[in-house]
């Protein structure tokens, strides 16, 4: 098997910091380039500075390595992509352009763009939402992702580039912090529950949304890159489940171990694009292509955070 070389842009973003070590780990540090808008300290390993929108500049980084995967992660995400519309489908739509392009042209192997719950929108059984469901988002971050979806099975068939793709729903870890997201709120609140603060949600109590465990998240994108070839079935972009809560569940999971924990409820602007996204997922497809199976509920997950952010801010090692 000849060397992979991976490229991985936005890997300073919640995903890319945790899913940068773990290809780090399977390919060799020196296979690995990590890139991000701005250089980043703390990293250990290879690290370019790029603007993914800039072809010329994406394009010398895979001539200077011989890259021969790409795990494009930069984007703008649903909450922030609100404020910005006509930007936010600019940079997501030219970043993922360039990433197909300069891989079609200079024989990249394969390609791995997230999708996410932000491709549906109202027209969709929202328990169980269907892998082939009507999308009609409701962001611009859903249609830009949507629109990725349709363009990455478009170089699927016309040029044969490998491209493959997960809805993640929302991403929970430890190791790092969302950017602009609408599910951000049930990673904050662990960080707040740690810190004995009080936390105001920016969603209501009710509102019910697909979510995943890091560890979770990362295995189902490795999982889905290392699948043969012929196992996949959709080259537009996999549902995948991780398990379903709302904040108010996720604060009594958090109760049972921090007691007097506050928490109060405050929507904003989120709330409708909460409204308007599944409760939960469909996965079946990719339990049958790939063999996905998702490992954390509600309570492990909460459990490994609340140790995780206990060590670190505390330096607390607590037994759950
Ligand atoms: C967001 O909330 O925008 C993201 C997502 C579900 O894609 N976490």
């Amino acid at each position: 098997m000849s060397q992979e070389i991976i490229l991985i842009t936005g890997s300073s973003g919640q995903l890319g910091t945790v899913l940068t070590k773990k290809l780090q780990k399977k390919y060799g540090v020196d296979n690995v380039i990590a890139s991000d808008l701005r250089y980043d300290r703390d990293f250990n390993g290879q690290f370019e500075v790029l603007d993914v929108s800039n072809f010329e500049a994406i394009k010398a980084i895979v001539l200077k390595y011989k890259i021969t995967q790409i795990y494009h992660l930069a984007a703008i995400l649903s909450a922030n992509g609100e404020k910005a519309p006509l930007n936010t489908w600019d940079i997501n739509m030219k970043t993922f352009f360039n990433v197909l392009e300069v891989s079609r042209l200079y024989n990249i192997k394969k390609v791995f763009f997230p999708s996410s719950i932000a491709v549906f929108g109202n027209n969709v059984e929202r328990l169980n939402t269907p892998q082939s469901s009507n999308l009609t988002p409701t962001t611009v971050y859903g249609i830009s992702k949507a629109a990725g979806e349709n363009w990455g099975n478009y170089y699927y068939e016309k040029y044969g580039l490998d491209v493959r793709s997960l809805r993640y729903p929302g991403v929970i870890g430890y190791q790092s912090l969302p950017g602009g997201g609408t599910t951000d709120y049930a990673v904050d609140i662990f960080h707040k529950a740690v810190n004995n603060q009080k936390f105001e949600c920016f969603l209501n109590a009710s509102t019910m949304l697909p979510m995943i465990y890091m560890d979770d998240a990362i295995r189902a994108t490795l999982e889905l890159m290392e699948a043969p070839k012929e196992k996949i079935t959709v080259r537009t972009s996999y549902n995948i489940a991780g398990c379903s809560f709302n904040p108010k569940q996720l604060a009594t999971a958090i109760k049972e171990i921090h007691p007097n924990f506050e928490i109060t409820y405050k929507p904003d602007f989120r709330q409708d694009i909460a409204n308007s996204w599944p409760m939960s997922i469909d996965d079946s497809d990719a339990k049958k292509d790939w063999d996905w199976q998702p490992k954390f509920d509600l309570k492990l997950m909460t459990d490994v955070m609340l140790r995780n952010l206990e060590l670190k801010y505390n330096n607390n090692p607590i037994t759950i």
